[in-house]
Order: C-alpha cells, then structure tokens, then sequence
C-alpha cells in the first residue's frame, strides 16, 4: 500500500503567507506526477497573528498535533511591529529545532544559470556548496541574564553552550557529506584565535571526529576571513560545517552571492527520524515587501523539494529542481531576478513544468 505521509504546513508571518502557497502547490503538483500521497493540516498557529488573539505563539499542545506528522513544511516567522523578534522565534521555531532536536540545519548554496551574479565573472558551477549549521545549541541559548538593569552599572551576560555530543553529531553529519560528494572537501568554520576556549576545543573535535574520515580533506578557516572568501574565492568551498550563530549568518551571505536570498532553502533535521524534520526557506518574513505579491517563492519551492528528498523521493526532488531551474531561464521572474512576475505567477509557471 503506498504510503500518505502527512505533512504540517504552516505559513507563519509576511510573506510566509505568500510564499507558502506557491510551495503547496508545487508539491500538488509533483505529488500527482509521481503518485506521492501527501495530506495536508494546516496550521495558522506558529504566526504573530496567533500571539496577538492568545498572547502565545503556539497552543499548549502543540507538540502532540505535531509529533505525529511526516514532516513540517514552515514559512517564515517574525513580525517586529506587534511581537518582540526573540519572542517569536523563540516561542515557534527554536521549539521546533530544540524539542524535535532538528540538530542538522542543511542549507545548500548554489549560482544558477539565468540569475544575475553579484560577483564578477562568475559562472554556474562556481558556486555550489552546503552549508551545514549546528541548529541546537551554540551561540543561541537563553542562559544568562541581566543585572543592575536600568541603572549605569547595567551587566548583561548571555552564555554560548556547546557540547561534545551536539559538536560531534553535526561535525560526523558533515563530514558523511563531503565523504558522499566529488570534492570531499570540508570547511570547519571557527575563530580559535579570538574565541579562545571554544573554538580551540570546536577545532579539537573536528580533528577527533575527522579520523574516522580519512578520504575528506579538512580546512579550518577563522569566520572573518571565510566570509570574505565567500565572496571573493566561492569555489574554494564544498561542505562547510559552522556553529549555529556562524552558520546562520554563512547561510545569509552565500545566497547574496548568487543574485538573491530568495532562492535559498533550508532543512532543519533529525536525521535519526525520531520528530519530524522541518523544512523553510532562509529566508525570513519580510515586512518590507509583505502584502505586494512579489516576494521570490524558490526558496519554498526548493524546501518542499528538500522535504521529498527526505521523505524518500529523489526523482520528485530532481523534477522540481529541473523546473525550478528552466523557470530562472526562461522567467517568469520575481522583482529580486530583475523580473516583474508576481510571486504567484513565478509559483505557477514552475508548477507547469513538473
Ligand atoms: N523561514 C525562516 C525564518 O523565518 N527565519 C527567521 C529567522 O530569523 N530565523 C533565525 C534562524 O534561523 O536562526
């Protein structure tokens, strides 16, 4: 019997709202192709606009609605203007990362053709990396806390966490990535001359782990200058490994480099399969374009095509990326890819092409 795997899709905030429906109906579309069951519940909680009727992002059972799901596909979260952003991230999707222990944050960074470089004389093919970001722990924890608050002697301390279980899990992850690709080359993203006790000892795993990885060529680079290389040697890079702060801000800049952050999906996994994995754009809500019907919905589309992957099926993964692929050739395309298409139009045009 085939199996209907069932997927949580919930929008969020911005354009999230607009974004996800071209996703939704991608994944219609390559669902019927393909014979992939997939049902849907859709969920308008993980959004401010549920924090504003309830004064909390999300239900108290949220996790029992959500544990029985296949996968989540999300939008994006944030809306400044009526919700403080550490409180809307941290009450919808930290939970989900931290509670699912989605520990992989797999965010792919490629240059394709039709899309405008920013970098001069750069080709497709000169561009194509992964970027695996610790999700868990790092540099986004909650530890720490203010004192003498308000007054001149105001101290504020906030704590980084990490450990050797959540280091090592992500650094073997990566390093399983680049032992499976042409390259196999790994970039271990670090600052061990500045940040002198963790990113020595961060170093000092990726050398313990990398033993049992001897076919992988291993570069640890201080993030200052592997974000300037980013922009100014991108084909040094095949896998790069980062704590979850150096990651994030990694997975922002290498989309810059092909053209726009709306085409850059992400995964957010448990590899282990034990809580659904969560799949969303980079990018976020958008305030500034929310509400005009023109934000790019690639980076939806390729999440959704990064879910199926998960899930189990590469040959829809490789239909949408073909058809996302013809659509920045051959437009319609979003006011970000020079383009006067709507988000909607952009979404049915790479439908058409499954
Ligand atoms: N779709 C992703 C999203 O809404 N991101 C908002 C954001 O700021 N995320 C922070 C993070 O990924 O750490």
């Amino acid at each position: 019997m085939t199996k209907t795997y069932k997927i949580a899709a919930i929008p969020g905030d911005g354009i999230g709202k607009e974004v996800l429906p071209e996703g939704l109906r991608v994944l219609e579309a390559v669902s019927r192709r393909f014979g992939i069951q997939l049902e849907f519940t859709h969920i308008d909680w993980a959004s401010c606009d549920y924090y504003q009727k309830t004064g909390q992002m999300m239900p108290d059972d949220w996790r029992a609605q959500l544990q029985p799901m296949d996968a989540i596909y999300f939008g994006a979260v944030g809306w400044p203007a009526s919700v403080p952003d550490h409180v809307s991230l941290w009450g919808s999707l930290l939970k989900f990362r931290r509670e699912f222990d989605q520990y992989i944050n797999l965010r792919p960074v490629r240059l394709f053709e039709g899309v405008p470089c920013p970098l001069a004389g750069r080709q497709p093919g000169d561009i194509d990396y992964l970027v695996v970001r610790e999700n868990t722990e790092g540099e986004y924890t909650n530890l720490g806390g203010v004192m003498y608050g308000g007054t001149d002697r105001e101290i504020v301390i906030q704590e980084s966490v990490y450990s050797r279980f959540g280091a090592d899990r992500v650094l073997k992850y990566a390093f399983e990535l680049a032992q499976q690709r042409d390259r196999r080359h790994l970039t271990v993203a670090t600052k061990s001359n500045g940040i002198a006790i963790a990113m020595p000892w961060w170093d000092s795993r990726a050398d313990a782990v990398g033993q049992a990885y001897p076919s992988v060529t291993v570069d640890k680079q201080h993030i200052d200058i592997l974000t300037a290389r980013f922009v100014l040697q991108p084909g040094r890079f095949d896998v790069v490994v980062a704590s979850n702060l150096f990651g994030d801000i990694l997975s922002d800049l290498g989309p810059a480099t092909t053209g726009t952050i709306g085409l850059a999906p992400s995964a957010n996994l448990n590899p282990e399969r034990s809580f659904p994995s969560l799949f969303e754009p980079v990018h976020g809500s958008a305030p500034d374009i929310y509400g005009r019907n023109i934000a790019n919905p690639v980076a939806m589309i390729w999440s959704g095509a990064m879910m199926l992957q998960f899930l189990g099926h590469e040959d829809a993964h490789d239909a949408i990326l073909q058809a996302i692929e013809r659509t920045l050739i051959e437009g319609p395309r979003t006011p970000d890819l020079g383009g006067t298409a709507s988000t909607t139009d952009m979404g049915r045009a790479i439908a058409e092409r499954i």
